[in-house]
């Protein structure tokens, strides 16, 4: 039997669903035209006032925000709320150190924690359970968001974050942990290592997985599943937005219910952004109707996917997303940490090499890895590896200061990398997802 956190809400009529949007639309405008001078400086370039917006069948005359908008307004300038009334940042990583601060009243985190709960009881999670919540905790939205939610739904919660590998497991297994939140690239790894220590999915107590921050395949759910013998759901969500619990599967596995009834969802052509069809694919974009603090509307998210409104199964009623297809920039997204090419390029330019270099990325045993080919001066140039070596060290160090990461660093002889008579191919991805 489907379970659902909400009922009412997650199964309402689609007639409701448009109510409740069409309502908060018209009240969200108004607050932002009264409280955020950067939007009203927006929306009179394009000679609107809140009068205009009845329901949300306006929507489309309203201006989008962007990434650019966000940076240009930091920290500050998208608050929609007094600092006073604000409880709590989360933040993005940003290419030149500016990164997006979202600002959220308790209010905000209430309802965020609201959708978070949904998708650990769409996973069949309840207040019997144990969840291990093993996405990053801090600036990062996974640990809190998942943290939230395990606590309005009653279950056990292990605040564990992410890494030291072995502790998840001695936790998975002594503490009969059923629930595991991560990256599904860490879900993988934790159960390749699971595996390796000899343990077979019946002796793993876990029944379900909420897997998502980065893009996975469907080949990597089969895989996760079978070796931790559990079912893995996908989570969406994005900082900016609120964070994880956007979207979330349901027990169908066959896309995600976007939370209607706090963010409506568009896809626009990326180019012209025009406002396309039902069905089509596209720039997936979101307007928060029931955010106080922080609240965007028609914000560009550079995802590109498809929604469906066809009848699910699960008897939920709002609509869905399909898996993101890729984004419409050149973000890398590696081991959930969201990584600009110009970060990397940065570290390199500032400890003296010049900019050639290429960024393999790759998925081997379902993590991903980042190896940084850098191309020495001729005046670096040298044969004694002990100064190569560390040389080496001081990039992989500058790069995880910068990315959180850790990557692999090869230098290499002038000359080595091929040039580019076009755009430079910077990037190579190898993963195939
Ligand atoms: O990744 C929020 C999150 C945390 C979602 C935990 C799910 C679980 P950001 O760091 O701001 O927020 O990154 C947002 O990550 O625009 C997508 O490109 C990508 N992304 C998030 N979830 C998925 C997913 C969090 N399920 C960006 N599949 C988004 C594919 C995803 N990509």
């Amino acid at each position: 039997m489907e379970r659902y956190f909400q009922p009412e809400i997650e199964t309402a009529s689609r007639e409701q669903i448009k109510a409740w949007q069409d309502e908060r639309l018209v009240k969200q405008v108004k607050h932002v035209w009264d409280n955020v001078p950067y939007y009203r400086k927006k929306m009179e370039e394009k000679g609107l006032t809140p009068d205009d917006i009845k329901s949300t069948d306006d929507l489309h005359k309203l201006p989008f925000l962007s990434k650019y908008d966000l940076r240009e307004a930091y920290p500050y300038g998208l608050l929609a709320e007094p600092l006073e009334n604000c409880v709590r940042i989360h933040s993005t990583s940003g290419t030149t150190g500016k990164r997006v601060v979202a600002f959220y009243t308790q209010h905000d985190i209430d309802l965020w924690d609201d959708c978070c709960a949904r998708a650990i009881t769409a996973a069949g999670g309840t207040k019997e359970d144990v969840c291990q919540v093993s996405y990053g905790y801090g600036l990062f939205t996974g640990g809190a968001g998942l943290n939230g939610g395990s606590h309005k739904v009653g279950c056990l919660t292990v605040p564990i974050s992410s890494g030291n590998t072995e502790r998840q497991i001695m936790f998975i297994m002594d503490l009969q942990a059923t629930i595991l939140c991560c990256t599904p690239s860490y879900a993988a790894y934790i159960g390749e290592t699971m595996k390796e220590m000899g343990l077979t999915p019946d002796q793993i107590p876990l029944k379900a997985g909420i897997f998502g921050a980065e893009a996975w395949s469907e080949e990597m759910r089969h895989d996760i599943e079978k070796t931790l013998g559990i079912k893995a759901y996908d989570i969406y969500g994005l900082t900016e937005i609120s964070g994880p619990g956007v979207a979330f599967e349901c027990s169908a596995q066959s896309g995600m219910h976007i939370n209607e009834d706090h963010f409506i969802a568009e896809i626009i052509d990326p180019v012209t952004e025009e406002v396309l069809p039902e069905g089509s694919e596209g720039e997936l974009v979101f307007t928060s109707i029931t955010k106080e603090a922080f609240p965007l509307l028609r914000y560009r998210t550079r995802d590109i996917c498809v929604l469906t409104r066809e009848k699910c199964p699960c008897g939920r009623t709002h609509v869905k997303m399909c898996k993101p297809r890729g984004r419409s920039d050149d973000m890398l997204i590696i081991r959930g940490v969201n990584v600009f090419p110009s970060q990397i390029e940065t570290v390199l330019i500032n400890q003296g090499y010049p900019a050639n270099y290429q960024i393999i990325v790759d998925r081997v045993n379902h993590t991903d890895t980042l190896d940084v080919q850098v191309e020495m001066t001729p005046e670096m140039f040298t044969d004694n590896m002990g100064e190569i070596a560390s040389r080496q060290k001081k990039l992989v160090e500058g790069l995880r200061s910068m990315l959180g990461l850790t990557a692999k660093v090869t230098l290499v002889a002038p000359k080595t990398i091929v040039r580019s008579e076009g755009k430079a191919v910077r990037v190579i991805d190898k993963r195939k997802i």
